[in-house]
């Protein structure tokens, strides 16, 4: 076996730290073997070819799906698990009231006796990475020690990863720690745990999607944040699209949506054809780290390089450039499979599920064939609507920041803050019915301030005052707006027909941005007038459209004083600012 020492004199580019820590690693989990990601075509060719012999992945159709893969978790392995999530911080305080929390030393000691002798009779994988263009200054490194050859395919489309990235470890000497085992995958043997001061992630029992692909969620969200804060930028749950008007210009907006809400799609939304002359650019479906620039805008990069999407909903209707995208060289992970081998999901209008994501015979009595919280994953450049400058290391200049949730009631379809503070305390008071993304139940709301709740590592108090100190830094700010696509009139019914026609909202909003349209002032913020929203050639009632815009009085003063209520958790680290957000409006409420 190779070891790293005897690596560094055969790869020159071998930073001494990395070399030193997967030794430690190895004597620590006793792997039969190591492999170091080079990030070849080839490397990925052959251990997906190894896998389909293992039984481990199955060869989806290829004349109607070629280069894609079926992978089935484990049954009990099918989502986040926030309730196993710790953030580990010296000072309890540090991780706030919004985090699990355990003291490093002993994390760390509960951590050391689940990965010993862990990857007995396992290859361990050294998996080098690069969130964000590998040129740029913006982006940040990792490495990702795992014994999992699915979390090394899905680490190589979702990231830069393999050689370059090892080389830019080398030249800067810094990089976070990722170490995974998918152990047994016992649920009661499962932790993910952070250390931000250490820029260290432990990941054990779990094989699923944000609790193993290291990069994702933990580093580019969690430990990113941390550091985020001390260096003077955002790392936000957002996507990033650019949007190209009939008069041939292209803004840039930002938008942060809980798990399951929507970015994947509002980030490839086709414009209706009823909205002539619009183009949309996808930079990034999930994650954007936002840095004020010398010129006083906000500018944000995607870290990744592939989408993890959502798999129910897609089809040719609510976004034809998903479902183009996911039919060619596309990982697939607990979607179900029709009798001729294709993938089958709810949403669906064609084929029929004859096998379900556990491998079973389809019986509709097990519940839905595809599990709803199914995935994708592909590289952004299969995207029709890709953007290149989702590889310009500058980033893209940001014209609007847009937070929402998924709420039957109360939240209207659009509405912009009056100014930046006002604009946090918005965006902190995001509420969500919860989704599959997450193991535990559906459809009960809870706050997620941000999109952030299961991702921000530190205190949201002081994530709320560092909300406060960047923007007092940018002469040219973002506006800050809050949508709702899901308010639902008595019948449970949508009321507002979503996906493309979510652009109608987003003109909207770019004219605002502008100042080419007014709005009606009202106590929770800025709402269009009805006539200034573009609804030509669309479908929806007058009386709809009034529901949808409806602000009621009874309802947000309720909503006020939970938010309220909500907020007080955070005690001395709630930003004087947001009490005195809050309190204007509930003035203004007359509550
Ligand atoms: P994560 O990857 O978990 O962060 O999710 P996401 O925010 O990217 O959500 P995604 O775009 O994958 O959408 C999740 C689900 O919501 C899918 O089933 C979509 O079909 C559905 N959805 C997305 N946009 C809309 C919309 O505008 N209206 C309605 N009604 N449903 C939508
Ligand atoms: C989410 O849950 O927000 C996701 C999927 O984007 S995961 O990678 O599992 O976090
Ligand atoms: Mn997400």
């Amino acid at each position: 076996m190779a070891t790293a020492a005897h690596l560094i004199s055969s790869l020159p580019q071998l930073s001494p730290d990395v070399a030193k820590w997967v030794d430690s690693v190895r004597e620590l989990t006793q792997p039969r073997a190591i492999h170091w990601c080079d990030g070849s075509d080839e490397e990925i060719r052959e251990l997906t070819a190894r896998l389909v012999r293992e039984g481990e992945l199955q060869t989806l159709n290829p004349d109607s799906f070629p280069g894609c893969h079926l992978s089935r978790s484990n049954p009990s392995d099918v989502a986040r698990v926030e309730h196993l999530t710790y953030i580990c911080t010296p000072n309890k305080e540090d991780a706030g009231p919004n985090n699990n929390w355990m003291d490093p030393a002993q994390a760390h000691t509960k951590m050391r006796d689940l990965f010993r002798g862990c990857m007995k009779d396992r290859t361990l994988y050294v998996v080098p990475y690069c969130m964000g263009p590998i040129n740029s200054p913006l982006s940040r490194c990792g490495v990702e020690i795992t014994d999992s050859p699915y979390v090394v395919i899905n680490m190589s489309i979702m990231t830069r990863m393999g050689r370059p990235a090892l080389e830019r470890i080398a030249r800067e000497g810094k990089f976070v720690r990722g170490l995974h085992s998918i152990g047994e995958l016992d649920p009661e043997r499962r932790f993910i745990m952070h250390f931000p001061h250490e820029l260290s992630i432990e990941s054990f029992g779990s094989g699923y999607g944000g609790n193993a692909l290291l990069g994702k969620k933990c580093h580019a969200l969690r430990i990113a944040s941390w550091q985020a804060r001390s260096e003077g930028w955002l790392a936000e749950h957002m996507l990033i699209v650019g949007l190209q008007n009939p008069q041939g210009e292209t803004h840039y907006i930002a938008c942060a949506f809980p798990s399951a809400c929507g970015k994947t799609n509002l980030a490839m939304l086709i414009p209706p054809d009823s909205l002539p002359g619009w183009k949309v650019f996808t930079v990034g479906d999930d994650i954007a780290w936002l840095h004020p620039g010398a010129d006083g805008r906000l500018w944000a990069i995607n870290p990744e390089s592939g989408y993890f999407g959502v798999v129910p909903g897609t089809n040719p209707e609510t976004n034809r450039n998903a479902y183009d995208m996911i039919r060619r060289d596309t990982l697939f992970t607990n979607v179900a499979m029709t009798a001729n081998n294709e993938p089958w999901w709810e949403g669906l209008t064609t084929g029929k599920p004859a096998v379900d994501w556990q491998g079973r015979p389809y019986d509709p009595a097990r519940g839905p064939a595809a599990h709803p919280n199914s995935r994708f994953t592909v590289s952004a450049k299969r995207n029709p609507s890709y953007s290149h400058r989702s590889e310009d290391p500058q980033g893209v200049p940001i014209s609007a920041l847009v937070f929402g949730g998924r709420r039957r009631e109360v939240a209207p379809l659009v509405y912009e803050a009056r100014n930046w503070k006002h604009g946090v305390l918005v965006a902190a008071s995001v509420a969500s019915e919860t989704t599959a993304a997450n193991v535990g139940q559906t459809g009960v709301v809870r706050r997620d301030p941000m999109a952030m709740q299961p991702f921000c590592g530190y205190n949201f108090g002081d994530y709320w005052q560092h909300w406060l100190d960047v923007g007092a830094k940018l002469s040219k700010a973002p506006r800050i707006f809050h949508v709702n696509w899901f308010r639902r009139d008595a019948g449970g019914k949508f009321l507002w027909p979503g996906f493309g026609e979510n652009l109608r909202v987003l003109d909207w909003v770019l004219r605002r941005c502008a100042g080419t349209v007014g709005a009606n002032e009202t106590a929770i913020g800025n709402l269009p007038v009805p006539a200034d929203l573009n609804l030509q050639g669309l479908n929806v009632s007058a009386d709809a459209l009034q529901q949808l815009l409806a602000v009621e009085p009874g309802m947000w003063k309720k909503e006020t004083a939970e938010i309220g209520k909500y907020l007080e958790q955070y005690g001395s680290r709630l930003p004087a600012e947001m009490t005195a957000q809050l309190q204007e409006t509930a003035r203004k409420l007359g509550a």
